[in-house]
């Protein structure tokens, strides 16, 4: 097409003549900036370039980030990856290739958005976020995303809905609940990891982390620095009683002493939140992640223990007595994973009790046939959402709708193996989740996301709603 037929297609003289009458309309003190803004609102926004590139997470693995290039910027994502992968979620694809990080190299899904996926998505509309989704479904063809890879198509989906926010000119978390159809956006309860053990820390302590929920905060910063100094009071009772070797971190940033039992863990949370005065501001929650130490039927709580590992096995029956007391000497408001991924027996006489609430993450697997069965079930009444098991945005909003439409919580949570995109912040704020699990107040790829909800709180100014008590908004 030659200029002259773009300019007339476009309808260009007349969008120019109307842009300098704003200009003078709007006595403006810049008229070439104005008019050239005014200019570049009226050039519907279109996707030019989709590149993809290797990078590492916050545990030095590799993973994939995309810059998506529209005709009027570029938009970054990256993602996240987890320790947990199982036969429901969608594929991470992994190069294999031992020689190469150790067979964790991306290269492949970088080459699918690069030569596939960008084919695909140039000339559409960024704003359109279900199309590109689908058009990215139906490229790959396989149910859980393992021709493309989800890590490849994840990546291009958020670095999509920040490019359609930009072209709407609203921030992420309002572009995100236009997509949901919500119109309420809530502030979550941060589920803060303070103490980390399980099968990746080097400690006894057979349960994965225990984290902190300021939710008697009355705006989510009070939330944040309630969660920090309890982590610094923590940080003191750790050294006074473990030494200052027990003030190593994991990887999602809580504290590793070396304790060998969950009632040990609970009691220096305890002690620490004691000290900032909160106390009943504060509750408690647990990711067991029992799926971890389970041995066909039976639990063993001693696993990471070589003396005692395999000779003291709890039933199910067992464990639900022990949750029991639990909940009763400790302010516990949220289990996660008390039970092996399959027991679903035990995970629903459990929940039936009441106790608290009761998360299924590997229970889950954020996929909606895991989550039918655990509605039909009650297994559990609430989920965490890992957006890396679904591989979409649109996906990841429609398991959100399913929860909520079951009056289950949300937790939005981010993975152990992390980066600095703080997406899950704007998604958080914009589903109304209620929670969100990103780790503990320290750590780069931890706080990204939520410094990103302080940001979207003090933009929200008087309109801001923090969850707090209300934590679980759909219930
Ligand atoms: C979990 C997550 C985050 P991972 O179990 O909730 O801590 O772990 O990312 O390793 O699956
Ligand atoms: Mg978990």
């Amino acid at each position: 097409m030659s200029v002259q037929e773009y300019l007339d297609k476009h309808m260009l003289s007349r969008k120019i003549e109307d842009a300098v009458n704003a200009a003078v309309r709007a006595k403006t003190p810049d008229p070439v900036l104005f008019i050239s803004s005014h200019m570049k609102k009226a050039v519907p926004s279109v996707i030019t370039k989709v590149k993809a590139r290797q990078i590492l997470d916050s545990r030095g693995i590799p993973t994939v980030e995309v810059d998506l290039f529209t005709n009027k910027g570029m938009f970054r994502a990256s993602v996240p990856s987890g320790d947990s992968t199982g036969m429901y979620e969608a594929v991470e694809l992994r190069d294999g290739d031992k020689g190469t990080y150790l067979g964790n190299a991306v290269t492949k899904a970088v080459k699918n958005i690069n030569e596939k996926i960008s084919e695909a998505l140039v000339g559409m509309d960024p704003t359109v976020q279900l199309q590109i989704d689908q058009a990215m479904i139906d490229l790959d063809k396989t149910e859980k995303k393992s021709e493309l890879g989800a890590n490849a198509i994840l990546a291009v989906s958020i670095a999509a809905c920040k490019a359609g926010a930009a072209e709407k000119e609203v921030p992420l978390y309002k572009h995100i609940a236009d997509l949901s159809g919500k119109t309420n956006s809530i502030l979550p309860v941060p589920a803060f990891t303070v103490i980390r053990g399980g099968k990746h820390s080097g400690n006894s302590m057979p349960i994965q982390d225990i984290t902190i929920l300021p939710t008697g905060a009355s705006r989510f910063d009070e939330a944040l620095q309630m969660g920090s100094e309890t982590y610094h009071h923590l940080k003191a009772v750790i050294a006074e009683k473990y030494g200052t070797n027990g003030c190593n971190v994991g990887e999602d940033g809580g504290f590793t002493p070396n304790i060998s039992s969950v009632r040990e863990g609970l009691d220096i949370v305890k002690e620490a939140i004691g000290r900032t005065g909160y106390n009943d501001r504060i509750k408690i929650g647990m990711d067991v992640a029992a799926t971890d130490f389970c041995i066909g039927t039976k639990y063993d709580l001693e696993f990471k223990s070589p003396n005692k590992s395999g000779q003291n096995f709890k039933s199910g029956e067992d464990m639900i007595q022990m949750y029991k007391e639990l909940c009763s000497e400790y302010p516990i408001a949220s289990i996660e994973d008390p039970f092996d991924k399959e027991d679903w027996e035990h995970s629903k006489r459990f929940c039936s009790l009441g106790l608290c609430q009761v998360v299924g993450d590997d229970l889950l697997m954020s996929n909606p046939k895991r989550m039918e069965r655990a509605m039909h079930d009650s297994a559990c009444n609430c989920l965490l959402l890992k957006i890396n098991q679904i591989g979409t945005v649109t996906e990841a909003i429609e398991v959100v709708k399913l929860a909520k439409e079951a009056h289950w919580g949300v937790v939005v949570s981010h993975r152990c193996g992390e980066t600095d995109d703080s997406f899950i912040a704007d998604l958080a704020v914009a589903l109304g989740a209620g929670q969100i699990k990103a780790g503990a107040p320290c750590r780069g790829e931890r706080v990204a996301k939520y410094n990103q909800l302080l940001r979207i709180e003090e933009e929200l100014g008087d309109q801001a709603v923090y969850a707090g008590e209300d934590w679980r908004p759909s219930c």
